[in-house]
């Protein structure tokens, strides 16, 4: 697995879960903290030019490993399950282009908060799984995936659990349509973290992870089982990202040092005792 941090991209987005600043500046620190990749933070893909970011994020030493949207729902309340269609024919065109810049760079682009809500209405489950078929199919014809993410109940009503997460992906049933994981939402909405993560991964579907920690602060700074998900991910091959996805307290700099060493050390273990790994 490679580890990532979330960062915001330079369009005007100041998403509270990446670290926002002068990119430059920022990517030099992710790199010094031991991260492989960055998960991109998008809100307005129009004011980004992918081939100048992946070079960038090529000077710093990183690669891109995925496009997060949550901001579209979270800043300018753009949503796929919306029942007016103004709102919602908006979030298909900005999701579009969301995808036309992660294809770029070769990514994935997640779908968390961007489905919306269904606030009591019983037809937004379906508008939401018709817009994720259509959004799924034109990912695909260029090349990459959307990855869905069961966000807790706090945040949305619509897709909270693991399962329903995988149930959602079968009955779009489109390559370009997988699940990813983020271990804040597994452990406020799932009966058992580790069951979560050994489900998705049987089922054949897992395709991206987020962490933090109980808190939503970096991880190490609460009290989530993070050791035995990675321990997981490792026995079962998982080779895909894991990205630090946390609030930026007490400041970004302190956090992304935390979640570099913390991680590093629980993969270092890992790497050396896997059977001691749980003591
Ligand atoms: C928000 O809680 C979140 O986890 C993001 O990845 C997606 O909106
Ligand atoms: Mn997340």
């Amino acid at each position: 697995m490679r580890l990532a941090y979330a960062v915001a991209a330079p369009d005007g987005g100041a998403p509270p879960l990446a670290w926002c600043g002068p990119l430059e500046a920022v990517l030099e620190r992710v790199r010094a903290a031991g991260f492989e990749g960055v998960e991109l933070y998008v809100v307005d893909p129009g004011r980004l030019d992918p081939v100048r970011l992946a070079g960038q994020l090529g000077d710093a030493g990183l690669s891109a490993a995925a496009v997060c949207t949550g901001e579209v729902y979270g800043r300018d309340r753009l949503y796929l399950s919306a029942r007016d269609g103004e709102v919602r024919r908006a979030a298909m065109a900005r999701s579009r282009a969301i995808i036309d810049f992660a294809a770029a760079l070769r990514v994935p682009v997640n779908v968390g908060r961007l489905r919306g809500p269904a606030a009591g209405d019983p037809e937004a489950a379906r508008r939401a799984l018709d817009a994720l078929a259509e959004l799924a199919t034109y990912a695909q014809g260029r090349g990459t995936y959307l990855v869905l993410e069961p966000v807790n109940h706090h945040e949305l009503d619509l897709v909270n659990t693991t399962s329903e997460g995988i149930s959602w992906v079968r009955q779009v049933n489109e390559e370009g349509l997988r699940l990813m994981l983020d271990l804040y939402h597994v452990h406020l909405a799932d009966v058992s973290v580790p069951a979560a993560f050994v489900t998705a991964w049987a089922a054949g579907v897992l395709a991206h992870v987020h962490v933090c920690d109980s808190n939503r602060l970096a991880p190490g700074w609460g009290h989530l089982p993070l050791r035995d998900v990675l321990a997981i991910l490792a026995a079962v091959g998982y080779t895909g990202w894991v990205t630090v996805e946390c609030l930026q307290r007490p400041s970004p700099e302190e956090t992304v040092r935390q979640a570099g060493s913390h991680l590093r050390r629980l993969l270092e273990e890992l790497r050396t005792s896997p059977a001691g790994f749980r003591q």
